[in-house]
């Protein structure tokens, strides 16, 4: 075997980092040996090709380039960390494409770095030293040794993924569920795999075919209940508003003895109110959770899909809505058109018309974080709103209330929390603002004469406070750390206004793809194209909430992170239990995925 030394201390030093940073840095839960197993073995191979290429060319190792692959490895670690720290996931391919898009890591990196992250760059300056000081003999490989030294490492990576899936046999199809596939193929084999994927995604759309569509629509007809809502909302207006990072504690909750929502509380009493819908997005946030509600399709396991595929075909709510009812649509937003790549994606969507940043008087007065706070953004939107021809298909996207929720001392309606986390306290702020602005919308509607003709969707667009804070709004809820306590933090508000209905509270699951199929049926909308999702009004219980990364919830159990809980004893069961309902969750995400990536709505008459 090849006998340099400043190779093998390249290799373990990065191969002990590679371990720290699973079991420390991306707390990869350990239920098994093999999973242990796993996550020690899995760097070797790719380490050793890795450093392997400061010699493949030439006859002795080359120590320089040794120590800049040393040096990129470990940058790649470190990201990985930094991105992990903030998302508690891993990065693809697609999101580095619209790092300018994901709210970045921008005003909190600072608070991401630690002193002990200083230990990940320390074996660079032994080894920098040893080659210096040229401390140790730095042996020329011989041809032999280079061939050993590479089937070594090939066989060792071949081993190891096999072994992995062995112990995960969906690995690969659930590629989705990316902590499955760093431990079980570990980090470097899983950006590869990624790679991989990224670069031959645009072939399935040229390998599609019409008769593709077959399958998923067969899956997907819309087998829409008969309820007695059916079509109560026919022909009015529809307002969609969406809030920013709004989750459903808020809804009839107190901070030191104030409603942090006192607006949309007597709203909810007033109105058809889902108290169980939860968070479905993915790296695509407020965007995902539009192209839900408008297509009826999961987002994409990386990336967003409005980044990613706006050039596809789509049948969407604006499309439906103009065919069957001659509705106008628009969207109303106070940030830059481009973001989340909405001027394109609108267009697929069938949007007539879209309000962006440059429709409205945005000054440094009125503006905070994102931009225009969302007072200020729903008075000028009306003036607009009055102006549209009906019936129209209207959506507001609220901004003010968005990580890390800052606002000026003015515009507090309340006090801050006081919890040990600084973005619960200042939530609270931006929270309790975003209720003033939509009473304040509501108010203008109402004196315009807009009001009684409309149907209304308020709905929660994403979590506002992710899990790396969450024990912050732990304390302000004074709840208990757990998984299942986890989860319901993961529910979002679900609104549905009729002026003159009687206010109703349904709990039962659901989700935001759901929603399509509900205002659908309030509309009195039977439609027939592929999309997923279920009428709220007739939901199945049974029938799972899924989740992008494969995780699910349904009225019986909960798959977190591939640990089966039973909603009932509230602990964790056998995972056989969860089995059948991971199938449904497989062939429903796989459909959704096989629509978009082969584009198949455009073979749909
Ligand atoms: C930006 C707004 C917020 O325009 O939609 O985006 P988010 O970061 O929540 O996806
Ligand atoms: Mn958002």
């Amino acid at each position: 075997m090849l006998k340099n030394s400043y190779v093998w201390i390249a290799i373990s030093s990065l191969w002990i980092k590679t371990l720290a940073l699973s079991f420390i840095g991306f707390q990869l839960r350990v239920q098994t040996f093999l999973d242990a197993l796993l996550i020690v073995l899995n760097p070797i191979g790719p380490l050793m090709l890795l450093i392997g290429l400061s010699f493949y060319w030439s006859k002795k190792v080359k120590l320089y380039p040794l120590i800049g692959i040393m040096f990129l490895i470990t940058a790649l670690l470190y990201g990985d960390l930094l991105y992990y720290r903030f998302y508690t996931d891993f990065v693809t391919v697609p999101i580095l494409f619209q790092f300018s898009n994901v709210g970045g890591l921008g005003p909190s990196t600072v608070e991401l770095l630690s002193w002990w992250d200083l230990l990940l760059f320390a074996d660079l300056l032994l080894v920098g030293f040893l080659v210096f000081r040229k401390k140790l003999p730095s042996l020329k490989p011989v041809k032999r040794a280079k061939r050993n030294y590479l089937i070594a490492s090939v066989s060792l990576m071949l081993l190891t993924i096999g072994i992995g899936l062995l112990n995960a046999p969906h690995l690969f199809a659930e590629s989705y569920n990316r902590e499955q596939m760093v431990k079980n193929i570990g980090p470097f084999q899983y950006h590869a795999f990624d790679i991989g994927v990224a670069a031959t995604s645009s072939f399935y759309r040229l390998l599609a075919e019409s008769n593709d569509t077959a399958k998923v629509i067969e899956y997907t007809q819309a087998s829409d209940v008969e309820s007695s809502s059916f079509g109560m909302a026919k022909g009015k207006n529809v307002v969609l508003i969406s809030l920013e990072s709004t989750q459903e504690f808020v809804i009839n909750q107190k901070v030191n003895g104030e409603e942090l929502t006192p607006f949309l509380n007597r709203l909810v009493e007033e109105s058809y109110y889902f108290s169980s819908i939860y968070d479905q997005t993915a790296q695509g946030k407020t965007s995902d959770s539009e192209f839900m509600i408008d297509t009826g399709l999961y987002p994409m396991e990386s990336g967003a899909v409005f980044v990613r595929k706006a050039e596809n075909e789509f049948i969407a709510l604006p499309h439906i809505l103009e065919e069957k009812g001659d509705y106008y649509s628009a969207v109303f937003h106070g940030n830059d058109s481009t973001f989340w790549n909405r001027e394109n994606m609108y267009e697929s969507l069938g949007y007539d018309h879209f309000y962006s940043k440059e429709a409205y008087d945005v000054t440094e007065e009125n503006s905070v974080n994102y931009g225009i706070k969302d007072m200020p953004f729903f008075k000028q939107s009306v003036s607009y709103l009055e102006e549209l021809p009906q019936p129209y298909y209207a959506r507001f996207i609220t901004l003010t209330n968005h990580f890390p929720f800052l606002l000026e001392e003015e515009d507090q309606f309340i006090e801050k929390a006081n919890t040990e986390e600084g973005v619960v306290n200042r939530y609270v702020t931006t929270i309790r603002y975003q209720d003033e602005a939509i009473k304040l919308l509501f108010e203008q509607l109402k004196e315009k004469g807009l009001y009684e003709n409309t149907i209304f969707v308020l709905y929660g667009d994403h979590y506002g406070i992710s899990e790396k804070y969450d024990q912050g709004v732990m304390d302000l809820l004074n709840m208990e750390t757990s998984s299942l306590n986890r989860m319901k933090l993961k529910k979002i508000p679900l609104i549905i206004h009729v002026p003159g209905q009687e206010g109703k509270t349904f709990s039962n699951n659901g989700g935001e793809i759901d929603i399509r199929p509900t205002l659908l049926h309030l509309m009195g909308i039977h439609s027939e194209d592929p999309a997923l999702g279920q009428n709220l009004f007739g939901r199945s219980d049974e029938h799972p909430v899924i989740f992008r990364n494969g995780d699910f919830i349904t009225d019986e159990y909960l798959l977190k992170d591939k640990r089966c809980f039973s909603l009932e004893k509230e602990e964790l069961v056998d995972a056989v239990r969860c089995a059948p309902t991971e199938e449904i969750v497989r062939e429903e995400l796989g459909l959704s995925d096989e629509i978009i990536y082969g584009d198949l709505l455009r073979f749909v008459e």
